[in-house]
């Protein structure tokens, strides 16, 4: 199965079969006060580093994500949009939990985005399901609902197949919807992880769907990340994962590394380009 998403110029195919797709995640206030002050200013260069800086390391799509305390995003969000397409040519990931702010972003993008997220509650698909479809966006859809988080596999597939549904009688693309099958802190549940690879190989098998998964969210709270992140990445592409959201200059390595191994990179081109960057940065 391929998604296709849009920068102003960019094409960026995410497909079942690889190459692995890197979202940026550095555009996020969490651990990043630099951001909210600059932001808070209506300053816009720090941003656009931080764009630039990811797409050097090899981001595919940059996630957009200008939650803070106090914001409008409704306001900020569009704004912050139009600064990163003016600038670069690669695909947005609207990241925001008021489907208001994105709205008001998919109205001033003149790409394809992928919005971040929908999920299996009524509320949220009947105020993105319509908007999605209006602005011809793709989805992400969080395998959670009204009874909240299970951490049965089965039933996070059950989610993803409800949302898949109810996007396809809205005339969305089936293609067009990224299942998140939840990635979480395993240093406060020590099974989050494995429930998250059960989902995402169910998810795989049985839908096909291109998955995408907050790949650093597991190492919350613990040391020496780098190791962690990249270990999951890699399970979680053996499974089926194929655009996660992810720190490209720390998981770009890891990310190529398993596209390699599982064959995915003839001649370990793509391999040895970021290796050669790598290089060229110690
Ligand atoms: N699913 C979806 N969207 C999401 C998430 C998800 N968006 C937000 C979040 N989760 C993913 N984004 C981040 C951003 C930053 C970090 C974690 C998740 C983070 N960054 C560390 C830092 O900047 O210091 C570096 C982490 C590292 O060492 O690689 O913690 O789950 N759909």
């Amino acid at each position: 199965m391929e998604t296709i998403l849009r920068g102003t110029t960019r094409e960026v195919v995410i497909s079942t079969a690889g190459p692995v797709v890197i979202i940026g995640e550095c555009i996020n206030p969490t651990r990043r006060k630099k951001l909210v002050s600059t932001l808070r200013e209506g300053n816009f260069e720090y941003v656009l580093e931080l764009a630039r800086e990811q797409i050097d390391d090899f981001a595919d799509v940059l996630d957009v994500n200008v939650g803070f305390p106090g914001v409008e995003d409704e306001k900020l969000l569009p704004e912050v949009v139009k600064a990163l397409e003016d600038n670069f040519d690669i695909p947005l990931c609207l990241d925001s939990p008021n489907p208001k702010a994105i709205e008001a972003a998919l109205k001033v993008s003149k790409g394809k985005c992928l919005i971040n997220s929908v999920n299996g509650e009524e509320r949220s698909l009947r105020a993105l399901l319509p908007v999605a479809k209006e602005y011809g966006a793709a989805i992400i859809g969080l395998v959670m609902d009204d009874d909240g988080i299970t951490h049965d596999p089965e039933k996070r597939l059950a989610i993803a197949g409800k949302i898949i549904n109810r996007a396809v009688a809205e005339g969305i693309p089936a293609a067009d919807v990224i299942i998140d099958p939840l990635a979480m802190a395993v240093s406060a549940d020590p099974g989050a992880c494995m429930v998250t690879l059960g989902t995402i190989k169910l998810i795989s098998s049985r839908l096909g769907h291109n998955m995408t998964m907050g790949a650093s969210n597991i190492s919350f709270g613990l040391p020496e990340r780098e190791y962690l992140n990249s270990s999951f990445l890699a399970l979680a592409i053996a499974a089926g994962i194929t655009c996660p959201i992810a720190h490209p200059g720390k998981s770009a390595m890891a990310v190529r590394a398993t596209d390699l191994v599982l064959g995915r990179d003839d001649y370990a081109i793509r391999y040895i380009e970021a290796a050669q960057k790598l290089k060229k940065n110690t």
